[in-house]
């Protein structure tokens, strides 16, 4: 099966690390391919940043059914951005990283702390956790309080950052586990889990997992109802290209 891993910034090098995160995950006969939009911001930390990402993982769900062979997708965003209108445009399952975190994470505890990079993107956790129904699952949302991309510019701050703040998760929410709050920390899961002795969930290997799974199942985005393809219709200006657009001959 081909597994298709969008990254919704635009930091390649990003992309390229979650790209090699996944494929240590991948089961045998599980090709993993990954890009990013070319248009939109070089990481995701606030509302404007998410809204503007959606259009990118838009266009590279379009992208990737133009090629055609892609049996799912990932969206490797903490925010899950435009995650629901990607479903709209393929048959293809569309994971996004949080949810399928939340789903894992619930299967081996009871309560979960989250601890992502800025303390501002905190309520885009928390309204996903209400969307998908696991707000009472989930005991704290914490920050380590890094720019997104101190992941790579500063890694051994951040990871000290990161597990500190895991571990006073560990010691004060009463948890089972924690879920790591962010795409770029993909390759961290390893350590981080060693450091903080309770299990730590990953959303791009959770997500990866949980493709394969549907993929394996024959199980396909609904056409049922609110996920059908868009209607064809205009689209002005900067948009003009996703007019009309047609569901691919099946
Ligand atoms: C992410 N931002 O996973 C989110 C992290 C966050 O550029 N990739 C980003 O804080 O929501």
């Amino acid at each position: 099966m081909h597994i298709h891993i969008i990254n919704p910034n635009t930091t390649a090098s990003m992309t390229q690390a979650i790209h090699r995160a996944a494929e240590q995950q991948a089961a045998n006969g599980t090709r993993v391919s990954a890009s990013q939009p070319e248009s939109g911001p070089v990481s995701i930390e606030s509302h404007f940043d998410e809204v503007v990402s959606a259009v990118g993982v838009a266009e590279e769900v379009l992208k990737g059914e133009r090629e055609g062979g892609i049996d799912a997708y990932i969206v490797a965003c903490f925010g899950d951005p435009g995650l629901l209108s990607a479903r709209e445009l393929t048959r293809a399952p569309v994971i996004g990283i949080a949810e399928a975190a939340f789903h894992l994470a619930t299967l081996i505890s009871t309560r979960f702390s989250i601890v992502t990079t800025l303390g501002r993107t905190g309520i885009i956790a928390e309204h996903l956790l209400e969307q998908y129904g696991f707000r009472h699952h989930c005991r704290r949302i914490r920050a380590a309080e890094i720019p997104v991309l101190d992941l790579e510019h500063d890694p051994d701050a951040a990871f000290k950052r990161i597990v500190a703040e895991c571990c006073r998760a560990r010691d004060e929410d009463d948890i089972g586990a924690i879920v790591l709050g962010c795409g770029g920390m993909a390759g961290l899961t390893q350590e981080i889990s060693r450091e903080v002795g309770i299990p730590v969930v990953e959303g791009v290997s959770a997500a990866l997992k949980l493709a394969e799974s549907l993929v394996g199942l024959g199980l396909h985005t609904s056409k049922h109802g609110d996920l059908d393809y868009p209607r064809p219709k205009p689209f002005t200006g900067k948009f003009a290209a996703l007019s009309n657009l047609q569901p691919p001959r099946q």
